[in-house]
């Protein structure tokens, strides 16, 4: 466990010392840089590509990202929130913009790097250490990619008591069948790690059940 970490910490440094020298040869920030398109580099790919990541996909993934201009780095998912890849529901808002489209149709394994301009990123105002305006640079590697939760059909389906709102169990109870169905069943702090990560993100009135109308957020298409 303990090594693992460190291997994940380790390999991150490595990570941003690659890319802060390609970044200084790299023209990412050139005259004919579109403004509304993310540009989308396939940097592996692996030889068995599984289900390919869709909109309302659950993904856990690594993402890492820099400032195009000068490729230094203002976000590090292997070493912010204790080294944890990220989970998130794909196209609905959870992440980014630039994110949400380049993350598309990416399989378990695959790693882009994906270059955002700002109004598909932090846009005129910028956000922390990412000044306003600023085209980012992202480089996704996808863990996994599972059917997620966010289609109404799914939502009939969870409701178990048919009362309108998702409660843990019934989320979970969901989640454990698609993963065995997926051939790949998990351990319990697997599914409460998810649990938690969905509550958090879509319980919005924090009253433990995940109302029609909190779920509906997702349903609205942005993209
Ligand atoms: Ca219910
Ligand atoms: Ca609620």
């Amino acid at each position: 466990m303990q090594s693992g970490t460190m291997w994940k910490l380790v390999r991150c440094s490595v990570l941003v010392v690659l890319f802060s020298r390609l970044g200084s040869c790299w023209s990412w920030s050139g005259a004919d840089e579109p403004r509304d398109q993310v540009q989308i580099e396939v940097l592996f790919r692996p030889e068995e590509c599984g289900r390919r990541a869709q909109r309302g996909d659950l993904i856990n993934a690594h993402y890492d990202g820099f400032l195009a201009k000068d490729g230094s780095q203002f976000y590090c998912s292997r070493s912010d929130k204790q080294g944890h890849p990220q989970w998130f529901v794909l196209g609905v808002g959870q992440i980014i913009k630039g994110l949400d489209i380049g993350i598309m149709e990416m399989c378990a394994g695959e790693r882009r790097k994906l270059t955002v301009p700002s109004a598909l990123a932090f846009g005129e105002a910028g956000k922390g250490p990412v000044p306003p305006n600023a085209t980012v640079v992202f480089e996704v590697e996808v863990l996994s990619v599972s059917k997620g939760p966010r289609t109404m059909e799914a939502f009939g389906r969870m409701d178990l008591d048919k009362d309108r709102s998702l409660n843990k169990a019934e989320v979970k109870e969901y989640l454990k069948l698609e993963y065995e169905k997926g051939g790949k069943p998990r351990d319990e702090p697997f599914y409460e790690k998810i649990l938690a990560d969905i509550f958090r993100k879509s319980d919005h009135d924090q009253d433990g059940l995940i109302s029609a109308k909190e779920y509906n957020i997702y349903e609205r298409d942005e993209l």
